[in-house]
């Protein structure tokens, strides 16, 4: 049952704010954060742009499309009861039984009473007489309210994008984007559409991509892959999720957190702590080999410490699964199309696949290199480049997000004096923790720009810093605070210090969106720095000593 805000703020007209707190998203992390600010007897409302809960899971569903982690380890440690009840039928899960999993949380928590469906912040302006947010919304039967404090759990990778290609409405047949997939009414996955004797074209080869073309591949009647940049994508290692296994990992939960939290970016994976050079070369070799075939990220987050900081390393590796491709993928041309030259192995998400290169040696599928012949435009028959029309059926636009800050900038969000965050982020995002901005009190982003859950398994880490903002608000109730912001000076050192992280990995050395790169959006051609690349223990350590040292850094009033 929705929550409605026009009763609520009816009742609570003796307040001086509709809520304490309200909480932006309906994600995992937006759930959690709503459940623990309600245990701890807040007055907290949640509100949520789409019918339903499930964030990216809601959204993405899209045929092929799963997590790239362990299923185990994607989801609420905190949760026992969760841990031991839910069985994964596959080591890997795919979109409908994350969001099977999801919906079990939310009852468990009982959250959805807690969320306001179907209201889109559209601004959020902050008053500095009263320290208090009003958030007002796109629907206009949805009234604006008033709390103190603002949880934004927007997430990273919701702002869906399309190419910046002219005609895209021209086109009479059907469009696409994959995170914004229709949906099956009456269950978890997506809409039953029928792809057979259809002309389909993908464009986009990251990890939506990658997924959706293997599973294209298989019910298109021909499908043709637009490539302009190829990714390294190595195999997912999926596989049913037995018994036995499952078992085993309800027995070991406790040693699998132990392993995750001790990991970087909060995967089941640990590099191997040696330099790729000083190990024997059968001996790497022996190793790449076994990484390349092992599960998840293991050859991405699992090979020697210094693959994605030594070019020559680097260099190693991609040479690796360069021939790797050249084995699968049988016509030496395409091969070549699908290695990628603007950038080695690691230094960008590395998609994960099942029989991924053995779809481009399918008599249904072709590929049009994007590189020698460009999309021109749109048109109501197909895809016009330099040199033909290709007409289809279907088009899929596997092109990605406005990533980490667009979820953010999409929404008119004014902070101290009337101070647009969008303008404060075009002259250089600057936050402290990834938590706050200066100049926007009592406005916390979730898993923002350079905050330690970005860069990693989102889950896992989005639950650190929900836990910790949590034990903020202890203090917040007990030491009767009514404003909290970061000083500008721990703000510029932060930024500064997740630039010099950045600074030591290759990645921040490439264009992509973990860059703030988008070719699809005016002047995102220069890289900035918007991850938090130290890694989940580093991070969970620093807020440790935030907390302990009284809350250095954030002027609480
Ligand atoms: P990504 O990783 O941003 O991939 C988008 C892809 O779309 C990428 O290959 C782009 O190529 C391509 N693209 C975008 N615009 C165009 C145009 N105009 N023409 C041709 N190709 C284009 O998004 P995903 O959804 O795959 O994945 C995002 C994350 O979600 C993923 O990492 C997981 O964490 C989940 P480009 O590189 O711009 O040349």
């Amino acid at each position: 049952m929705a929550r409605n805000p026009v009763n609520e703020r009816d009742s609570k007209m003796t307040n001086e704010a509709d809520f304490d707190a309200v909480v932006i998203g309906a994600g995992l992390s937006g759930m959690y954060q709503t459940y623990r600010l309600r245990e701890m007897g807040y007055r907290v409302m949640g509100v949520e742009a789409s019918d339903n809960i499930g964030g990216v899971w809601h959204h993405n569903r899209y045929p092929g499309a799963r997590i790239d982690s362990e299923s185990e380890v994607y989801g609420y440690f905190w949760n026992e009861q969760l841990m031991q009840e839910f069985n994964w039928s596959e080591r890997f899960a795919g979109q409908p039984e994350v969001l099977r999993y999801i919906y079990r949380a939310a009852e468990i928590m009982d959250i959805r009473k807690d969320y306001l469906f179907n209201a889109r912040v559209q601004r959020a302006v902050f008053d500095d007489a009263t320290n208090l947010w009003t958030l007002e919304f796109q629907q206009a039967g949805v009234a604006p309210l008033t709390a103190r404090f603002v949880f934004s759990a927007l997430g990273p990778l919701s702002a869906p994008q399309l190419p910046d290609v002219s005609g895209i409405h021209t086109f009479k047949g059907e469009t696409y984007h994959t995170a914004l997939w229709p949906r099956d009414p009456d269950g978890f996955g997506p809409a039953q559409l029928d792809f057979s004797n259809q002309r389909v074209a993908v464009i986009g080869l990251g990890s939506s991509g990658v997924q959706v073309i293997q599973e294209m591949a298989k019910q298109a009647g021909h499908l043709t892959v637009f490539l302009r940049s190829p990714n390294w994508c190595t195999p997912l290692g999926n596989g049913p999720m037995t018994a036995q296994r499952m078992g085993h990992i309800k027995s070991h939960y406790s040693e699998l957190v132990a392993k995750c939290d001790a990991s970087i970016a909060g995967f089941p994976h640990e590099f191997i702590p040696k330099n790729l050079f000083d190990v024997p070369q059968e001996e790497r070799d022996a190793k790449l080999e076994e990484l390349y075939h092992g599960p998840g990220f293991s050859l991405w987050l699992g090979a020697y410490q210094d693959v994605l900081s030594d070019p020559a390393a680097n260099k190693y590796v991609s040479d690796f699964v360069a021939r790797k491709i050249r084995e699968r993928v049988k016509d030496p041309r395409i091969a070549e199309m699908l290695t990628p030259k603007d950038h080695g192995f690691g230094l960008k998400r590395v998609p994960l696949e099942t029989n991924y290169y053995e779809v481009y040696n399918q008599a249904n599928v072709s590929v049009v290199d994007l590189n020698v012949t460009p999309i021109t435009r749109i048109t109501p028959g197909g895809i016009q480049t330099t040199d033909a029309l290709h007409e289809f059926d279907v088009i899929i636009f596997a092109t990605g997000f406005d990533a980490i800050k667009g979820s953010w900038t999409r929404i008119d969000i004014r902070g101290s004096g009337g101070v647009a965050l969008k303008d404060e982020w075009e002259k250089g995002v600057k936050t402290y923790m990834g938590l706050q901005c200066p100049g926007f009190p009592n406005f916390f982003t979730l898993v923002g720009p350079q905050n330690g859950a970005t860069f990693c398994n989102i889950p896992r880490c989005s639950a650190v810093v929900v836990d910790w903002l949590s034990e903020m608000m202890a203090h917040v109730k007990t030491s009767n605070i009514h404003r909290i912001e970061p000083d500008q000076t721990a703000a510029e050192d932060w930024t500064l210090y997740c630039a010099k992280l950045m600074d030591k990995m290759l990645l921040g050395q490439t264009n992509s969106w973990f860059t703030g790169i988008n070719r699809n959006i005016k002047g995102r051609d220069k890289r900035e720095v918007l991850l938090f690349v130290g890694g989940n223990p580093k991070f969970r350590d620093y807020c440790d000593e935030v907390r302990e040292s009284n809350y250095k850094g954030f002027i609480l009033a």
